[in-house]
């Protein structure tokens, strides 16, 4: 094609015209600096039997010597209890353009009593370990002790809420018992270390958020321990802490690390509010908590968490959760690019997001705070769909893998834009020359400016509170970009094209000027784009989201390699998806997701998901021919861009249709209501003392559940005494996390329910979920006692049941999670009777389901919620339901899913009813504590039930058991499943 100022006045129309013909500046001397060629991108780390060094100086991480940025997301292999479905979402994140999945490791759910820890089946950390090596990321390993993360006790096991000692600090009883944990992590980490060539293990982290005991003798000597045990257990990758904020705790010389330089890094987390300017943090910022200065000026910056959403509260009162709608509405997309991209522009080059896929608190696992989906408003949602923030991560995760100029900069000289609503921070390489201008816009109209400071007089856009990061004097294979409007996304060679992806919002204008010191033949192979040659340089511009991907080859301008520009808007850019082989980059187009790319001979292998039906492009080495996808043999032809194109669409998913739920058969239970029933098989509480931070009250035994051995779910007691039975009230002090309550009967007639009241905020963030639950002596029962008066040897016997909810987190280091659970005492007004009292949880723990599958419900302990339980004698029932009732009641059924082998399902279960109904629902599926619903608190309707655990091709069996108070009709109500998600692929899902 011709090339000439008339072809662009042509084909560009006026969209471009103030660009090539205003764009006279030969830009910054960055533009025309000479930078190094770009090699391929740093290796996707593997077990590859090799040994790796891991070092870093203080703009990053060094491995091998080379720089890496680590782009990382968090997942919780705990908050998936179907391992196949962690290779999923590893994938997921490995494609869109992470290197490392960061993960914590909860001592809680490996560990069921002291002595005693369980790596097997879900809780298979090895497994773990390895399917990210295979996926091609790093791990960074957080196994606490303590973690935080919204799981019961912050993950200490419910067992040790019952030792002596206080947590978190260097008491001997307290280390003793981190010990056990730590070696039984390390034994399996330590075999996964990526410097061993054995797995990919890159950074390990201790503690979390410690900021109880800073500058403290029994802080340092603590974290010390720590560290000397890690690194004595052979865990000899570099150790780091997450400082709760940018304060320089723990930095590097703050305590003991065995006098090894290079060894400790220094991080911090962030979870800035969405109407917050994103903070400075220090090195390339203006502001920053530390005057401008590095908290740690010899690391690298690094936040080992940075906000992707935000945990979400129960219903009801202050706390008033909203559901997780609303906090991926909150921290979108958007929001996303603003603080992350300035958290770049502040030298952060180890970053992780927090959270990446947040999956569901299944079980007894969720703290208090937060009910049972942990969705996090995350880029991949509960459910494993991608959402919408996915292409903010996928765009600055393949930029960084791809233009490793990123990896080291230095703070340029002060640019302004001419539109002064528009904060620039400008970074250089020193040894590139490239140059990078993060623009960001904190106000609420979109601005469009030029950045004449730095030579870029063409208008460049940000909409309103968002970011773009542009950039100039950039090397794009063998060429070099002067500048350009639009963020780039990635530079790789795939056969004999270098090829360049810029992306965008829909409806920016991109334009790209490279320098071309002979007049190019640039080649348009899509309507939109358009361009110009004007002294050595050539202008392209296109217009994002008009048509789908918009493409222009350059050759013939001296560089005896064709260059491709592609242009991307937010939804197109996620459908583009690089790929390493042994020979070679590719670069494919179309598909909903690539998951893996295999060269054979002539042949490229292609598997992956498709969720419509969907064009196919690929950019390879030279000699590929032919193209398979997900097994089967894909017809192309070598298309005007130099790419294989699919000759008609890979076909989308035909949506599975889902069964009704009905055959529900119905149980009541509770009979530990009755005065006849056994308890001579129940614990005899009788202690006098306890390691709980809840007083013993005078003259009582304990109560506490956990100091008899019952750590999750639901407790029954019953205190028996004979003699006179009249007495005029009785009052049951309890204590519970958020939505605790407590039920009772004398002689088997309900007194009543009482509800946790929520504190207020202060109290609430202390953990002291605590009240007194008073009930009057009924009528009938007065008139029973004063008829039977004088006839000694009466027996009476109080039931109690408490849904005590979850122990408290720990994040001040106050022993907090050591606050009682269950009755905690019990007086009586108008008698004092000598009270026996017995106490019963869980029978025995779970040896697949693991220890926080369940409480101790009669039907728990009789395996009614087990698939094979038989329930041939329980009524039929159908739903909905209005039943008044005290206590529990099961209801049972049965259906089949047939999913196509080639669909990848995600299947949620739904309840609903009328709020004003006081009732909640543990929901198992094929014997697995899928959660609580609470339906007159909320918000959670949706369950989201995991492939695996749920045999998306057979019979399956739910099991719901409702507790209801008696003050209203109680359901279940409408029940249902729902299709959450569907794609032709998947991965091979085992059953659990
Ligand atoms: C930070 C914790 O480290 C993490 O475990 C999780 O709890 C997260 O918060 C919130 O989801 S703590 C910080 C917000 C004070």
């Amino acid at each position: 094609m011709e090339l000439s100022r008339r072809t662009f006045h042509a084909l560009a129309g006026t969209a471009a015209l103030g660009f090539a013909l205003t764009g006279s500046g030969s830009p910054t001397s960055a533009g025309t600096a000479r930078s190094v060629p770009t090699g391929p991108p740093p290796p996707v780390p593997r077990a590859d039997g090799r040994r790796h060094e891991v070092g870093f100086d203080r703009y990053s991480l060094l491995v091998d010597g080379r720089r890496l940025v680590l782009w990382s997301g968090e997942m919780h292999p705990f908050r998936l209890p179907s391992p196949s479905l962690w290779r999923d979402v590893l994938e997921k994140m490995r494609a869109h353009g992470y290197n490392a999945v960061s993960v914590y490791v909860a001592w809680n759910y490996h560990s069921p009593a002291p002595g005693r820890y369980d790596f097997t089946g879900v809780r298979d950390l090895d497994l773990f370990l390895r399917m990210a090596a295979e996926t091609g990321l790093y791990v960074i390993l957080r196994p606490g002790p303590y973690i935080n993360a919204e799981v019961d006790a912050g993950g200490f096991p419910g067992w040790l809420t019952a030792t002596e000692g206080t947590a978190r600090t260097s008491d001997p009883t307290y280390l003793r018992y981190v010990d056990e944990w730590l070696s039984a992590v390390n034994a399996i980490v330590a075999k996964r270390l990526f410097t061993r060539g054995t797995g990919t293990v890159l950074l390990y982290q201790i503690e979390n958020e410690y900021d109880a005991h800073v500058g403290e003798p029994t802080g340092r000597a603590y974290m010390s321990y720590l560290y000397e045990k890690v690194r004595a257990d052979g865990i000899d990758v570099p150790l780091f802490h997450n400082d709760k904020g940018r304060n320089g705790h723990w930095a590097p010389g703050s305590f003991a690390t065995g006098g090894e330089k290079g060894r400790w890094l220094y991080g911090f987390d962030g979870y800035p509010e969405p109407d917050e300017v994103p903070p400075d943090w220090g090195r390339f910022g203006t502001g920053g908590a530390k005057g401008g200065a590095t908290a740690s000026p010899r690391t690298p910056g690094f936040v080992p968490e940075f906000g992707g959403g935000w945990f979400d509260p129960w219903g009801g009162s202050w706390f008033d959760g909203k559901g997780y709608a609303e906090s991926r509405r909150a921290r979108d997309a958007a929001y996303e690019r603003r603080f992350y991209l300035t958290n770049l522009a502040n030298g952060i080059t180890l970053h992780n997001v927090y959270m990446t896929y947040g999956g569901t608190s299944w079980g007894w696992l969720p703290a208090p705070v937060v009910y049972t989906s942990y969705d996090y408003g995350a880029a991949l949602d509960e459910a494993r769909n991608a959402t919408p923030k996915l292409a903010t991560m996928h765009q600055i995760g393949q930029l960084l893998r791809h233009v490793p100029d990123l990896a080291k900069l230095n703070r340029g000289k002060a640019v302004q834009a001419a539109d002064e609503r528009i904060k620039v921070y400008h970074l250089a390489n020193p040894d590139t020359g490239a140059h990078f201008y993060l623009l960001r816009n904190d106000s609420e109209e979109t601005v469009t400016s030029t950045l004449p400071d730095a030579g870029i007089d063409v208008p460049v856009t940000v909409p309103a509170r968002d970011a773009k990061l542009i950039a100039a004097g950039l090397r794009l294979g063998r060429r070099t970009l002067v500048h350009a409007t639009v963020q780039p996304m990635l530079s790789l060679t795939a056969g004999r094209q270098d090829i360049a992806v810029f992306a965008g919002r829909r409806g920016d204008l991109a334009q790209v000027v490279l320098d071309c010191p002979d007049e190019p033949t640039p080649m348009r192979l899509d309507p939109e784009p358009a361009w110009a040659y004007n002294l050595g340089k050539l202008y392209v511009t296109a217009p994002l989201g008009v048509g789908e991907l918009s493409r222009v080859r350059i050759e013939s301008d001296g560089v005896d390699t064709p260059m491709l520009l592609l242009f991307a808007d937010d939804a197109t850019s996620v459908r583009l998806w690089p790929y390493e082989t042994p020979s070679g980059q590719l670069l494919v187009y179309g598909p909903a997701l690539l998951r893996s790319a295999v060269l054979r001979g002539s042949t490229v292998h292609l598997t992956g998901d498709t969720t419509a039906l969907t064009g196919l492009e690929v950019w390879g080495p030279r000699g590929i021919t032919h193209v398979t996808w997900n097994g089967r043999p894909v017809p192309t032809r070598i298309s005007g861009s130099g790419s294989l194109l699919a000759l008609r669409p890979l076909p989308g998913v035909a949506r599975p249709a889902l069964p009704a739920l009905d055959g529900w058969r119905r149980r009541t239970e509770n009979p530990e209501a009755e005065p006849g029933f056994d308890d001579s098989g129940w614990t005899v509480a009788d202690k006098k003392t306890s390691f709980s931070t809840t007083p013993v009250p005078d003259g009582q035994p304990v109560l506490f559940a956990d100091d008899y051995g019952f750590h999750y779910g639901d407790v029954w007691y019953r205190g028996e005494w004979t003699g006179e039975g009249g007495f005029e009230s009785v009052s049951l002090a309890y204590s519970t996390g958020t939505q605790g309550l407590l039920m009772a009967w004398l002689d088997g007639e309900p007194l009543g329910t009482h509800r946790m009241p929520v504190p207020d905020k202060d109290r609430a963030r202390q953990g002291t979920w605590t009240a007194k639950a008073a009930f009057a002596l009924p009528e009938e029962l007065r008139k029973r006692f004063r008829e039977e008066r004088g006839e000694s040897g009466d027996r009476h016997v109080l039931s109690v049941l408490v849904r005590r909810m979850q122990h408290d987190m720990d994040g001040k280091a106050l022993d907090t999670h050591k606050a009682a659970r269950g009755l905690t005492a019990v007086t009586f007004e108008g008698a004092s009777p000598e009270v026996t009292w017995r106490i019963q949880g869980t029978a025995t723990s779970d040896p697949v389901r693991g220890p926080m599958n369940n409480g101790g419900l009669y039907g728990e302990r009789a395996g009614w919620h087990l698939p094979e339980y038989d329930d041939g004698d329980w009524k039929e029932a159908a739903l909905p339901r209005a039943d008044r009732r005290q206590g529990v009641t099961w209801y049972r059924t049965d259906f089949r899913l047939d999913v196509d082998p080639g669909v990848d399902a995600s299947v949620g279960l739904v309840l609903d009813d009328d709020p004003e109904r006081a009732y909640r629902v543990q929901i198992f599926l094929n014997g697995w504590n899928m959660g609580q619903y609470i339906n007159d608190v909320g918000p959670q309707h949706t369950f989201v039930l995991p492939n695996g655990i749920l045999r998306t091709r057979g019979a399956n069996t739910l099991a719901l058991a409702v507790l209801s108070d008696g003050t209203t009709p109680a359901g279940p109500g409408a029940v249902r499943l729902t299709l959450l998600g569907a794609a032709a692929g998947g991965v091979p899902v085992t059953p659990v």
